[in-house]
């Protein structure tokens, strides 16, 4: 197998810190990129608060992921929290106000469903990097990421119907989705929390390993689909999300149909003889069965 497909280094990464424009400096997270591989890591820097997300963190996120997205250099996102505590706590229930979470602007808001979004419709990879508590709508992001890769000591559990607050988008349905419709409503209904191992068994990671050999593994993990197609890998990406995403997921995948063909010499034909200011000769072009 290693003679076909080549062997990935286990070495970890030096991590450098991606500068920001002046005064735009990031204060809730980390966004760092391999020195050597494409993959950028993005941490959630609120130990202190078991890296609960904020308005503040959750826009900081919203444009490291942009960042990530448009960086061609780039080819996986990983995704964590800072220490060994947590990955994510959920909602900063100290500035959940009436109408949401509450930043400088004293506005409530839910951005934090943004980047749900924004994570499923990456067109490449997350890997959600989990060590301690995933917890309230910090599971919920692990679980709109691609893949999990959990530490021994991950811990997975919702916790809204018990501090007033759940859920009912991608953490319900993709919950359910994950681990089935019996196990998820038991997830929601009691709020109980999970060890990684019960995690693994219920189908919600990916791999579990110990906390010494979390980033390591993760890693490992990014550089086997960093040697494969980026397209290849993107395409499928986005036809598990069409199979399950309505006119969504249709349209991120028509999307990448249209990247392609506009990469085609009979997509090139009809702009150039619109700027040439002729017909389009598309009689070269076979009907393919
Ligand atoms: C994570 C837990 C289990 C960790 O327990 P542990 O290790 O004993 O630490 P603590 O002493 O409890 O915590 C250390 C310090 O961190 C603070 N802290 C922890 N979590 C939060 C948090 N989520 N918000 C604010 N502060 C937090 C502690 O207060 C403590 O601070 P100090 O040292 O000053 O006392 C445990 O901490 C725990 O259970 N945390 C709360 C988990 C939780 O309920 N999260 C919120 C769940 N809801 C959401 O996430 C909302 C999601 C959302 O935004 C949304 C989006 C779309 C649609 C709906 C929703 C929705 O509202 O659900």
């Amino acid at each position: 197998y290693e003679r076909v497909h080549g062997s990935v280094s286990r070495d970890l990464p030096t991590w450098v810190p991606v500068p920001q424009p002046a005064g735009q400096e990031f204060q809730d997270i980390l966004y760092e990129k391999s020195a050597t591989d494409g993959i950028a890591k993005i941490t959630i820097n609120r130990p202190e608060r078991r890296n609960a997300f904020r308005p503040l963190t959750v826009s900081e996120l919203r444009r490291a992921f942009d960042l990530a997205r448009d960086d061609t250099q780039v080819g996986v996102i990983i995704f964590t929290g800072k220490g060994t505590e947590a990955f994510c706590s959920g909602g900063d229930q100290a500035v959940r106000g009436k109408h949401g979470y509450v930043g400088d602007d004293n506005i409530g808001r839910l951005n934090i469903l943004d980047v749900q979004i924004q994570i499923r419709r990456l067109p490449k990879p997350v890997i959600a990097m989990v060590a301690g508590y995933a917890v309230g709508g910090g599971h919920v992001l692990h679980m709109v990421c691609d893949l999990t890769i959990a530490a021994e000591n991950a811990v997975f559990g919702q916790t809204g119907p018990k501090v007033g607050s759940f859920d009912a988008g991608y953490g319900c349905s993709m919950m359910a989705r994950l681990v089935g419709q019996k196990k998820a409503r038991e997830m929601w209904f009691l709020a109980r929390f999970y060890s990684a191992e019960e995690a693994d068994k219920m189908g919600l990671v990916n791999k579990v390993v110990p906390l010494e050999k979390l980033e390591e593994e993760t890693v490992v993990w990014s550089r086997e689909i960093l040697r494969n197609s980026p397209m290849a890998v993107r395409l499928c990406k986005s036809s598990l999300n069409a199979v399950e995403d309505g006119h969504a997921g249709l349209q991120e995948f028509a999307g990448n149909a249209t990247l392609l063909f506009y990469n085609s010499e009979e997509g090139q034909e009809g702009k150039t003889a619109f700027l040439e200011g002729r017909p389009p000769d598309f009689s070269r072009f076979p009907r393919l069965p």
